[in-house]
């Protein structure tokens, strides 16, 4: 096995420098590098916290698009540059070149392209393009007014997987990652009047990709959340954070770029409740550190309470809606606000309701998903699996009142090997916390799914428990493991075999015993668990399939009395082990998904869901319900 020298990687910003994660350089740190230190350089150039309040022009609508499958608007054969006739991204008209009738020729168009809507993924535009996994181009013009002494930021909450940016023929920036936001300067590429912008979007997955190519889930390509146009001031705030410390004083920092950004006045306003100033330091960093004030109401699934907060300085303001908790682990409990705490939850994949999902997370789609959990399952919980969901969700789950595990895809097997792996990786947690860390419903970063243990993917997983709580000490760390089971005394054991447990603050285990391998439903409260006694222990995943409306037909599996029984065995099962502190069984809503191509039950969906594609609820639902429901308010 190759030695990887995990902490001495140097984790350079990637989406900020508009360059793609794999193409940082890896230098080595010096002996004082440190998680904390690598995490410090994986902060993108810009991040533009709480975009969503700011004066911003969305870009969402009609694009048109040009598929691209031999990539030969990125390179020609042999890598060779383009042939200008195939760069999609050039700011030209092709009909007016067309009517001068020179030599030149083209072999795209973009402006009479085919269609199609933005956000969302292309997969569902056409039946040509259900399984395209490739690289497509995507334009669109807009009008920018000319606002003199003002900065301009493209903003793209996600596209999958990698990104090729080009504003008025002039590239602008890459990202490599699906699920994450990245932030890109136009200042001097903006030109007033008619812009034309335009994105390579490639979705296909290697091995070195983050996931790789086989996942359980569909593939998803385009541009999948909104993207914006944003303006500031010339120096602005970048960054503004604030939380509830467990000592019980509020901590927070702004951050401000720009020519100005030292030693301004900054301040904060928690509702009417208080105000706070400091003032930034020679980097345009000014920290807060107050004691909370006497009247704060805490944040709590039974009362989500968000208060309107302000940030200012230097002339510019930035709102959000930010809520207050503390979150620890005592022993094998986990404490919301100090007190104990049963996650009531469920999995959830990013893919609304109806049968032909783009994966369009308007705030509707996602309201419709929450409101089955919180008010159908009676559910506190919800596990965002498996990669970072649209931040729509994790803002709703703050004013719905669910607490919220958060993941990215490193899941199932990964290029543990690999230093470049590994930085992509650490840029992605980066990219996500500092989107959601804002966020009083996310409770638990996760650093892993089901990935089997050996000694280099272990030392991946400890790199990223590590840079979690460097980038954000206030909550708590987990993984979805494997279990193992094996005989002791002739008996049938339930263990976690995994060192990676010593990284984790909460265990986290998926267990199929029942639907996947021959235990029967009777014999599952039977199962015996050994479990570490003083740490609390989530099941983040159990399920079984079955297909809406297929009923009375004996306990067979893909039937809905089937999958309901699962369930009744697997709870009885789950009470059994005393340091259980939650559940998040598999999934809320069958999902799209290449490897389920059974033609009766599954054609094309996973169906462990508890509600079907369009949202007909299956007989698990409510035995899941009821469950809940008598759980709740009782301890844990
Ligand atoms: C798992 C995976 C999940 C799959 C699920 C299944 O363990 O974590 O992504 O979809 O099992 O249905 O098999």
């Amino acid at each position: 096995m190759k030695k990887l020298v995990l902490a001495l990687l140097v984790v350079a910003g990637c989406a900020a420098s508009g360059v793609a994660a794999a193409e940082l350089p890896s230098t080595a740190l010096s002996a004082a590098g440190s998680a904390a230190n690598a995490a410090t350089q994986l902060r993108p150039a810009f991040l533009l916290t709480g975009a969503l309040s700011r004066d911003s022009q969305d870009l969402s609508g009609q694009w048109t698009y040009s598929k691209d499958l031999y990539r030969t608007g990125l390179t020609d054969i042999n890598g060779w540059v383009a042939k200008s006739r195939m760069q999609r991204y050039r700011d030209l008209d092709v009909a007016t070149e067309e009517a001068r009738g020179t030599t030149d020729f083209y072999e795209f168009d973009m402006d009479r392209g085919p269609r199609i809507a933005v956000p969302g993924a292309w997969n569902a535009a056409t039946p040509e393009m259900r399984y395209y996994d490739g690289l497509v181009w995507f334009q669109r013009k807009f009008k920018a007014p000319a606002r003199e002494g003002e900065r301009a930021f493209l903003r793209f909450e996600a596209v999958n997987y990698k990104a090729y940016v080009y504003l008025n023929g002039k590239e602008i920036g890459r990202h490599e990652g699906g699920f994450t936001p990245f932030v890109l300067e136009v200042t001097d590429a903006l030109k007033e009047g008619d812009n034309r912008l335009t994105v390579g979007v490639d979705s296909t997955h290697d091995a070195q990709s983050i996931p790789t190519f086989i996942t359980d889930w569909d593939l998803y390509g385009g541009i999948t959340r909104p993207v914006r146009l944003i303006r500031t001031p010339a120096t602005f705030i970048d960054d503004a954070t604030l939380t509830l410390k467990p000592d019980g004083r509020i901590a927070g920092e702004v951050r401000l770029q720009g020519a100005q950004a030292a030693n301004q006045a900054v301040t904060v306003a928690i509702g009417a409740l208080s105000t706070a100033t400091a003032r930034t330091d020679a980097n345009g960093r000014a920290v807060f550190d107050i004691p909370a004030p006497a009247k704060l109401e805490r944040w709590s699934p039974d009362s989500p309470k968000l208060y309107d907060v302000r940030f200012s300085a230097g002339g510019d303001t930035v709102r959000d809606r930010i809520g207050f908790r503390t979150i620890a682990v005592k022993g094998n409990q986990i404490l919301l606000n100090g007190k104990p705490l049963f996650l009531r939850g469920i999995s959830l994949h990013e893919e609304e309701f109806g049968p032909n999902p783009a994966r369009n997370m308007t705030e509707q789609a996602s309201r419709a998903l929450l409101s089955e959990i919180k008010l159908g399952l009676n559910a506190n919980y919800v596990r965002l699996s498996h990669y970072p969901h649209s931040e729509t969700t994790v803002r709703l789950a703050d004013e719905m009142g669910l607490l919220v595990w958060s993941e990215i895809p490193v899941y199932w097997t990964v290029d543990w090997e690999n230093p470049a792996v590994l930085r992509k990786a650490l840029a992605m947690q980066a990219e996500t916390i500092y989107r959601d860390r804002n966020r009083a419903a996310v409770v638990l970063w996760s650093v892993g799914n089901e990935t089997p243990v050996s000694p280099a993917r272990t030392a991946f997983h400890g790199a990223m428990a590590d840079n979690v709580r460097a980038l954000d000490p206030t909550r708590l760390v987990s993984a979805a493991l494997l279990v193992d089971r094996h005989k002791e005394n002739g008996e049938d054991v339930t263990v976690i075999k995994d060192p990676l447990v010593d990284k984790l603050d909460v265990l986290a285990v998926n267990t199929y015993a029942g639907w996947y391998g021959n235990d029967t439903l009777d014999a599952l409260p039977t199962l015996k668990w050994k479990v570490p006694a003083d740490r609390p222990l989530i099941l983040s995943e159990f399920g079984a399939d079955a297909l809406a409306g297929y009923r009375n037909d004996g306990m067979k599996k893909f039937t809905e009395e089937y999958q309901a029984q699962y369930y009744r065995k697997t709870l009885a099962m789950a009470e059994k082990i005393p340091t259980l502190r939650g559940l998040s069984p598999w999934i809320l809503k069958d999902f799209q998904s290449p490897r389920r191509e059974h033609p009766v039950f599954q054609d094309g969906w996973n169906r462990k869901g508890l509600v079907s594609e369009t949202g007909a609820r299956k007989q698990a639902f409510g035995v899941l319900s009821d469950y809940y429901r008598g759980k709740a308010g009782t301890a844990p």
